[in-house]
């Protein structure tokens, strides 16, 4: 049995299930990609005012992506580049999951997961970030692509397995994060990004 193929395919699998939008059809009857930013994430979630409903999205994107890296460690223990590619694979299963169409989240909290598993001090310190940059300025979009920046430098303070596969991981993770909030990036220079908390949801 080889690990690479199972491993990387069950982290797509994972990351693909789509939580906020399953959990917000099933206990709402209402489809989330039609509210807010249209987004599948917590924070459109919560901002369409099932605020238990985007902790449990937060908790399971994590969750999943979490437990995608774990089983492709735990499949071949040791090898550090399965790992990343496991990540990759369950970050890309949530921002392209083949059940919506290829259209889901941005990958904030799945990258959140990934990286606690991969290399949990860079996890908790690009989380501490986003947690800072949040509080300052309400905008969870900032503080996604703020702390997505910060990821591969804080990284690489601890991870010491720098092989082509792992700098591309950290490098691709980012940038995808980033790409994805393309449309936040727009509504935030132009001053018409919805802060958290605020009662209107800009489209
Ligand atoms: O609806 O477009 P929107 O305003 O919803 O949403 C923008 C938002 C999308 O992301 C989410 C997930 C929110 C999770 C919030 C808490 C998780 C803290 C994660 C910190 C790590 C950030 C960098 C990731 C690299 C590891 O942005």
């Amino acid at each position: 049995m080889n690990a690479w193929p199972i491993s990387i395919l069950l982290a797509y699998l994972l990351g693909s299930i789509p939580f906020g939008y399953l959990l917000v059809k099933i206990f709402r009857k209402q489809d989330i990609r039609a509210t807010g930013s249209g987004n599948i994430g917590a924070t459109n979630v919560v901002r369409s005012g099932a605020k238990g409903l985007g902790i449990a999205t937060l908790l399971l994107d994590c969750g999943k992506a979490f437990a995608a890296v774990k089983i492709a460690q735990h499949l071949a223990p040791g090898n550090y580049d399965l790992a990343v590619l496991a990540a990759v694979a369950a970050i890309l299963g949530h921002v392209f999951p083949v059940w919506l169409g290829f259209r889901g989240g941005k990958g904030v909290a799945s990258a959140l997961g990934v990286f606690l598993a991969l290399n949990w001090p860079s996890g908790l310190i690009v989380f501490g970030i986003f947690i800072v940059i949040f509080l300052l300025t309400r905008y969870v979009s900032l503080a996604s692509i703020i702390g997505s920046a910060l990821l591969p430098p804080v990284a690489l303070c601890f991870i010491h397995q720098r092989t082509p596969i792992v700098i591309a991981g950290l490098i691709f993770i980012p940038l995808l994060i980033i790409v994805k909030h393309h449309a936040n990036i727009r509504r935030l220079l132009s001053g018409t990004e919805n802060r958290f908390g605020a009662k209107k949801a800009s489209a």
